[in-house]
């Protein structure tokens, strides 16, 4: 593993409709982030929070039933450019959210740097909607899509490539939550997908193998797209959609410290964290212990 990490906040929360997830970063690094992955030996830089421009008017806006268009392409752009950097320093990017849509902004960051970038898509969720099959209008349903090369122009285009990644270099882990034209496209373009069905036959420790073995020889890079609302709301609660029947803090533990043993992580960001919504920053105090088994934070 990379031993240094720069650490990039995101307090996006205009990517969906609950207010409190742009308070995300705040939580995780009051849950003591820096300090757990200093204490790993890392070489951790704060590069501090993106600058998110707030809408200017009253009403949120539905630009070709996207909500908050042009807020959402800013802020991700900044994100990228900020990823980007850190990457070619030759730095782990570690980023906190914010809603999910930011994952547009970080991938586009990451993968322009790798001919073949995996992802793992660790949530309840596809996000594989484009405003046309979206139920909602809310970009954070989007940004696996928006990856692909599915979506608004403007979503699709930031930092001028597309697209980012390729549907057979992606693996979803925990899906129990999507909508019709997700699943449409997930049979079109061939995406794996272990949804809670298969975790509960195979179990976390062989998805994590076949997803380890699946990627060796085939990519040169995985990011990791950790949404906490992959977990179950039980461990989870301080996130904006919930979904009962999901993965416990156990098995997602095992996952991390899994990725961490192969060592095949490049890059992450962990996501969807709302503190208003949260009981006692444990939805936070989780995604460190999270993110320090990723790091090869050890018992022994
Ligand atoms: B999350 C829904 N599919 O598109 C939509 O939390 C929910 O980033 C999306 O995974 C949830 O609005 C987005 C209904
Ligand atoms: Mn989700
Ligand atoms: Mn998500
Ligand atoms: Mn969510």
């Amino acid at each position: 593993m990379n031993n240094k990490l720069s650490v990039i906040g995101v307090p996006m929360d205009l990517g969906q409709n609950r207010r409190g997830v742009d308070m995300g970063p705040s939580a995780i690094r009051y849950a003591g982030v820096i300090e757990r992955l200093e204490r790993l030996k890392y070489d951790v830089q704060d590069l501090g929070d993106i600058e998110i421009s707030r809408p200017n008017r009253k009403e949120v806006e539905l630009e070709d039933k996207l909500r908050n268009l042009k807020e959402v392409t800013d802020g991700n752009e900044k994100l990228a450019r900020a990823v980007a950097e850190v990457v070619e320093k030759d730095r782990f990017p570690l980023v906190l959210g914010g809603d999910h849509s930011i994952a547009i902004g970080t991938i586009a960051g990451v993968a322009n740097h790798y001919d073949n970038l995996g992802v793992i898509w660790y949530d309840a969720h596809g996000d594989l909607n484009s405003s046309e099959t979206s139920p909602t209008g809310n970009i954070h349903g989007m940004p696996l899509a928006v990856n692909l090369g599915i979506g608004h122009e403007r979503l699709t285009n930031i930092l001028e490539y597309q697209p980012k990644i390729k549907p057979e270099n992606v693996i979803i882990i925990g899906a129990r939550s999507l909508d019709e034209g997700e699943r449409e496209l997930i049979k079109e373009k061939g995406i794996t997908v272990y949804t809670m069905h298969e975790i509960d036959r195979i179990g976390m420790s062989e998805v994590i193998d076949q997803s380890i073995q699946y990627f060796n020889g085939r990519v040169d890079g995985v990011h990791l797209s950790l949404d906490l609302d992959g977990l179950d709301p039980s461990d989870a609660p301080g996130v904006g959609t919930p979904v009962i029947g999901g993965l416990s803090y156990r098995e997602s533990h095992l996952a991390m410290e899994m990725l961490a043993e192969a060592d095949i992580i490049t890059s992450a960001e962990f996501v969807e964290v709302n503190p208003i919504l949260d009981e006692k920053n444990k939805t936070a105090t989780i995604a460190v212990g999270l993110m320090a088994s990723l790091f090869g934070e050890k018992l022994k």
